[in-house]
């Protein structure tokens, strides 16, 4: 069977109806930033099944604008922590409380250049989405995060400083994990980390998901570039349809605002000793001192001065020089990298296709390449997994994934 057939099944076999799991067992629900890219590659055979990833999605929206990171249409007993856990959340569907990197509307302008109606459709709800960001989650024009599992880069060592400055609930309700039940625990986060996690959990359910003071008074609050950049660039798709759709002078201003602060913003991420961008916690004003799989999105978001620019490639041929398979999710030459634990090392299908779209734009074909050419082979030769150690090329957690089939169909469509 010829790998396009594979990932056309692979999709097909994590379909729902009418929206799409990441992988059966592990993770049996929809998720946000997911979905999104799993659109991209459902459009390469079915442009009507991929417009109903994106609605659905926005089908979980709550009356402030917040997209969660994953909509529970039910209660799947082998999923932790499920609705019950996240208490009650003000969406139209039980969901987390938190969202995830808003990739979305860059997905919907890349798939409506014909369908103004489509695009006209859910222009309101990714602008109040957008809003939501600025609005809920910024501190002085920074727009921060608040927990691992928004930024979807989980255990990645950037988040080290701010789970090392929060204390776990000496009250935390007791949980039995379901993820290692699934998988090696060796390549998921630790027990620390997942107590820390639901320290923040229990935190905002206690303040009825307040999202205002999750921000402000929550354990946890630190900058990542993956939402940073993620969103910069969403906000230029978002102004390029706000034209299109012909919207009024006071929508586009807002959202050139929106740009304008993002750009200011970009240097809070800049390490200057290392080069790259990376995170902040915001509360210690500490940055994060690895080179990840964020770092290069500066690219993609069309961000940064050109040193910062030529400082951020030459660590991609540092980095070029000690895998066999480019982008690691952490510096190789890091004492905290770990070639299969998840956000510590690993691969990631959607990070090498946002990287690789990013570097293709900005005149460093080579790299993109090199980024696309790295996941392809560890495809080839491993099938569609959640994400791939970048020694080897070996699949690491969740076998039959989406996205990773999906990014493969948008490169060989
Ligand atoms: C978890 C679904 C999600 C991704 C995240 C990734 C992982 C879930 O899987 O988180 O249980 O930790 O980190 O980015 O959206 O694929």
């Amino acid at each position: 069977m010829s790998l396009r057939q594979k990932a056309i099944d692979t999709l097909l076999a994590n379909d729902r109806g009418g929206f799409t799991i990441p992988t059966s067992g592990l993770y049996p629900h929809q998720w946000n930033w997911d979905s999104a890219f799993v659109a991209l590659g459902i459009a390469t055979y079915d442009t009507d099944r991929a417009w109903a990833e994106v609605t659905s999605l926005l089908e979980g929206q709550w009356p402030d604008g917040m997209v969660p990171s994953i909509i529970f249409r039910s209660d799947d007993p082998d999923y932790f922590p499920g609705p019950s856990r996240w208490g009650v959340t003000p969406g139209p569907i039980p969901s987390t409380g938190v969202s995830q990197p808003p990739v979305l509307a860059t997905v919907v302008r890349h798939l409506t250049p014909d369908a103004p109606d489509r695009r006209a459709a859910v222009f309101d709800a990714l602008l109040r989405w957008h809003r939501w960001w600025h609005d809920a989650r910024s501190v002085d024009g920074v727009v921060c995060t608040v927990h691992p599992w928004e930024t979807g880069r989980d255990n990645s060592p950037d988040w080290n400083i701010g789970l090392a400055a929060m204390e776990s609930a000496p009250d935390l309700a007791p949980y039995t994990r379901m993820d290692n039940k699934h998988v090696d625990a060796t390549y998921r986060p630790t027990q620390d980390q997942y107590d820390k996690y639901l320290t923040i959990v229990q935190f905002g359910e206690r303040i009825g998901w307040d999202q205002r003071r999750l921000t402000d008074e929550g354990p946890f609050l630190m900058a990542d570039p993956t939402i940073h950049f993620v969103l910069l660039r969403a906000n230029r798709d978002l102004l390029a349809m706000a034209q299109s759709l012909g919207k009024d002078a006071e929508t586009c201003m807002e959202v050139q605002g929106w740009i304008d602060t993002g750009l200011a913003a970009t240097d809070t991420f800049w390490n200057d000793d290392l080069g790259a961008f990376c995170a902040r916690d915001i509360r210690s004003g500490a940055l994060t001192a690895g080179f990840n799989n964020s770092s290069a999105l500066c690219f993609y978001a069309d961000a940064g001065t050109p040193d910062q620019r030529a400082r951020t490639v030459a660590n991609l041929r540092r980095i070029a020089g000690k895998v066999a398979h480019m982008l690691p999710s952490w510096d190789p030459d890091d004492p905290a990298f770990e070639p299969q634990r998840y956000w510590c090392g690993p691969v990631w299908p959607q990070m090498n296709y946002m990287t690789a779209l990013g570097l293709d734009e900005q005149g460093e074909p080579d790299l993109a390449a090199q980024l696309r050419d790295g996941l392809i082979r560890a495809i080839e030769a491993s099938g569609f997994w959640e994400c791939f150690n970048p020694l080897t090329g070996a699949g690491c957690i969740g076998a039959n994934f989406s996205w990773t089939a999906a990014v493969w169909l948008s490169w060989n469509a």
